[in-house]
């Protein structure tokens, strides 16, 4: 079984912290009920959603996947990059410490789980305006004992690694080539986003699906030809606070005991 935490969309959300976008209204109402549909097409895909307290005093609090790496045996808090955002860790670090052994990045390391992409054992991560060197090194040292090899990865013209690219399928990636050097990505079959829809590339596969965003129809025929089955959700006023489909979720397996190899990749 699949657990996805989540954080409920904050009432100062429109104070969020913005790198690429300019600030634009966000209708609260429409961003509540977007995710809720959210967690709803998760559950819909299996996936057991458990809301973490919501904190309505921090405007990113939404974006929970910025504050851990979860990996089977161990999760790691971060210390993420943006200093209004370091006061979320600690109620996703209470949740989590009933799920896992917990091991933290320290100053002055710094580093967003939206940089950490997971595939199978290798973890790609992007050196990002949110996340440092020593925060990399520091998320190595904790993972080398489980056997995961932590790569560092050029980001540039985006927020995050996932920004640019995320994991489409068994094989499969789906990226912006613009953003990131997607050769680094050894073994994979890439999908470009439709170059049109620069923002594409950030979805999440769970349980053999792909929940993509309903804003990007011409990649979301790319993925559909090249044999994804997409669920499609909007996220429309979520991406005006800058954050993707990946931002509202932390994945993760309820116990490596009980690992299911069809939920997440291996
Ligand atoms: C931020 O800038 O930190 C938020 N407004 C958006 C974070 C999005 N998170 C993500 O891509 N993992």
């Amino acid at each position: 079984m699949l657990i996805a935490l989540t954080r409920p969309v904050s009432a100062s959300l429109a104070e969020c912290e913005l790198t690429h976008l300019a600030r634009e209204p966000i209708d609260m109402a429409r961003a509540r009920a977007q995710h809720a549909g959210y967690e709803e097409a998760l559950r819909e895909l299996g996936v057991e959603v458990i809301r973490v307290p919501g904190e309505p005093s921090l405007p990113d609090a939404v974006f929970i996947e910025d504050t851990a790496v979860v990996v089977d045996e161990v999760a790691v808090i971060t210390r993420p990059g943006a200093a209004s955002r370091r006061p979320e860790t600690a109620a996703v670090a209470e949740a989590l410490a009933a799920l896992r052994p917990i091991r933290h990045i320290i100053a002055p390391g710094t580093l967003d789980g939206g940089d950490v992409l997971v595939l199978d054992r290798d973890l790609y991560v992007g050196r990002s305006s949110r996340t440092n060197d020593a925060g990399i090194d520091q998320l190595r040292s904790h993972l080398a004992p489980y056997g995961y090899r932590v790569h560092a990865v050029t980001v540039t013209g985006c927020l995050h690694l996932k920004s640019a690219v995320t994991r489409a399928g068994p094989t499969q990636v789906l990226v912006n080539p613009e953003w990131i050097d997607a050769t680094l990505l050894t073994g994979f079959e890439v999908i470009p986003v439709d170059p049109s829809e620069p923002s594409a590339a950030n979805v999440v596969l769970v349980n053999g699906r792909v929940l993509f965003p309903a804003a990007y129809p011409k990649t979301a025929a790319r993925l559909t030809a090249a044999g994804c089955a997409l669920r499609l959700v909007d996220a429309s006023e979520l991406a005006k606070a800058e954050g993707a489909l990946t931002c509202c979720s932390l994945l993760l397996r309820r116990s490596a005991s009980t690992r299911d190899a069809t939920e997440l990749p291996e």
